[in-house]
């Protein structure tokens, strides 16, 4: 799916303001909210979480559906050309009503929807309600369930049944469960004669590059011709036709670090559209992760969309001053644990050479695992025909719609398909994971090397990951969650583990290694929750990874602190980062900051 940018063809507005608001108080929907103006609504910005930003727990933890509205109109001048209304992301599920009239319907938190206006569209004023559900179930992506656990306490310690618990959504995952519109909402236009899709996917030898590139269009047959423009706008290749080729001599390749962007300039009839792209190659070979075939080292983090008080609402100076402190850091790369980010996070990423590991939204698919602060799962098998997750098909529906909305991106590297699931052959996890490996690899027109990322629970031998994941991806927690505080034993087990992986004989990397810790809690010796605690933490970890050559990467968990459910594990959130919430550096960035300075992004263990 295409970026809504304005070209000379397309026009573009952007919704984003104050919407009107309303929690539902359960009957909404059969009420016929969507249906007239809110009655005692509120005010709330778009985009953002709404968590966060009106007081009281009862608002924050609200269950169920709430309301945005607000009215449209579009110009006349516009009224004859295809008018498109393009929702970033709505977390989790939404429902989309002009006039009254239900014109669509999504469900899945973090990837761009739209619905086209022409014949729902009104002349004047028009009013726009959006229904958006925060629930989470055996169903979705993310996993969660209702939950409600205070009530059945309360009755088996008071041995009543007359405590009715409050409904509320029970993640099984480790971050806060921030819905609302969180990502800009736009209207855009085309020509009724339009450009659909642009693919692109770039081969190199020696300093020629060659790109393979695909127009898809709608309407009336038309001319098709497809330029590259260099950084300064110059054409330095063109071909005519739906498909084709460019050939570009002395191609400046996107690298880490040293991004590179071309303007792949698609004309279609009268549509134009402009895109961004980098060209580089990614492939794994042997033990090694190649970027344009030199080995690559990945140096950076598993992060999350989670600030205050926008909670996971997108927020640009922030994704600025974050790529600015790995920079400073000397990282070269992050994951975007556990959902797709911000169509523009990602525009960023490619304009400021940061490597992505692109993952899905398939989050807490581990039923026998509370995910990271909830241990609270029940005891039933993931994989369970009857009472086990139902996730597969929405599972491939998302894998569908993150590869065709950033399959171009020169910054992705790697898909991941899933944060520790349930990878345990024993227990089902081929016959779920084989199709939505297959799938990604027949997806993406560039088959980039697929993972998925492994919880320390499963047993290595038994873990799917072997077979299936061109990279192993591992997230593990040799001296906290386990071994914790003897992180010299701990990492003893640790390389163990590594001596297994390296029979396996695939590039291996770290996708979360951490410790909680509390900004400003010091200790002459290191204990746990301290800043010198987690700089130790981090040493014994990484002297045991360095030991390895299949080990190609360090991902810390977690770039920032960030907000979770409530739970006796968390103090007001997960406190792993390397940096504060509002991005204050703790003892370990400084250590950080010295080790990654003197790694290279290329070679480090040739
Ligand atoms: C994990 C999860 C991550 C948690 C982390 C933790 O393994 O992937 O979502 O936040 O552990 O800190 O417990």
């Amino acid at each position: 799916m295409l970026y809504p940018s304005a070209t000379p063809s397309r026009f573009v507005e952007n919704l984003s303001g104050i919407w009107n608001f309303k929690l539902d108080d359960g009957t909404g929907l059969d009420a016929g909210w969507q249906n007239r103006p809110l009655e005692d609504a509120t005010t709330m910005p778009v985009p953002a979480s709404y968590n966060d930003l009106k007081e009281g727990v009862d608002f924050r933890d609200h269950y169920g559906w709430v309301f945005y509205q607000r009215s449209i109109a579009v110009p006349a001048f516009v009224r004859d050309q295809r008018l498109m209304l393009r929702f970033s992301a709505v977390t989790h599920h939404a429902k989309v009503y002009l006039n009254g009239e239900l014109i669509c319907e999504h469900k899945g938190g973090f990837l761009p929807f739209e619905v086209q206006l022409n014949d729902v569209l009104r002349d004047g004023d028009n009013l726009l309600t959006v229904a958006v559900s925060n629930v989470i179930d055996y169903t979705t992506l993310p996993v969660g369930s209702k939950g409600g656990m205070m009530g059945d306490l309360m009755d088996s310690v008071m041995g009543g049944d007359n405590v009715e618990p409050k409904k509320r959504n029970d993640p099984n995952f480790d971050f806060f469960n921030y819905a609302g519109i969180t990502r800009p909402v736009y209207i855009y236009t085309t020509p009724q004669t339009h450009i659909e899709d642009i693919t692109v996917v770039p081969a190199v030898n020696g300093s020629t590059a060659t790109l393979t590139y695909e127009v898809e269009a709608a309407g009336e047959d038309a001319a098709c011709t497809v330029e590259l423009l260099d950084a300064a706008g110059n054409k330095v290749a063109e071909s005519t036709g739906a498909t084709g080729t460019l050939v570009v001599e002395d191609a400046h390749l996107w690298n880490p670090g040293a991004p590179y962007l071309y303007t792949v300039k698609a004309t279609y009839g009268e549509d134009v559209y402009e895109l961004p792209y980098g060209i580089r190659t990614v492939r794994v070979e042997g033990a090694k992760f190649l970027i344009n075939e030199k080995p690559f080292y990945f140096k950076g983090y598993g992060k999350h969309e989670d600030t205050f008080p926008a909670g996971r609402g997108e927020n640009l100076p922030m994704n600025a001053k974050d790529i600015s402190l790995m920079k400073w850091q000397g990282a070269n790369s992050f994951r975007t644990s556990h959902y797709p980010y911000s169509e523009e996070m990602m525009r960023l990423c490619d304009a400021e050479g940061i490597v992505v590991v692109d993952e899905t939204t398939a989050v807490g698919v581990n039923l026998g695992f509370g995910g990271g602060a909830n241990f609270g799962g029940e005891n039933i098998e993931t994989f369970d025909p009857q009472n086990g997750v139902q996730t597969q098909e929405h599972h491939k529906d998302v894998i569908r719609d993150l590869i065709a909305r950033d399959k171009n991106h020169a910054c992705v590297v790697m898909w991941s398909i899933a944060n520790e699931p349930d990878s345990d052959r024993n227990n089902g996890a081929y016959d779920y994971f084989k199709p939505l490996f297959d799938l990604a690899h027949e997806l993406d027109p560039q088959n980039r090397p697929c993972t998925l990322i492994s919880v320390q629970t499963v047993r290595p031998e038994n873990d799917v990951t072997t077979e299936l994941s061109d990279v192993i991806c591992l997230n593990r927690y040799y001296g906290w969650y386990l071994g914790g505080p003897d992180i010299e034993n701990a990492c003893q087990l640790l390389r163990r583990e590594l001596q297994f992986w390296t029979s396996v004989g695939k590039p291996v990397m770290f996708t979360e290694f951490g410790a909680d810790t509390v900004a400003g809690m010091h200790n002459t010796t290191p204990v746990m929750y301290t800043e010198e605690y987690q700089v130790d933490y981090y040493k014994e970890n990484l002297k045991a990874f360095d030991e390895f050559p299949c080990v190609v990467g360090e991902q810390v968990w977690n770039f920032a602190d960030f907000a979770t459910s409530q739970s006796l594990l968390r103090v007001e959130g997960n406190k792993k980062g390397l940096f504060t919430r509002d991005r204050k550096p703790k003892l370990a960035a400084h250590w950080f900051c010295q080790r990654w300075h003197e790694i290279p992004d290329f070679g480090y263990k040739a």
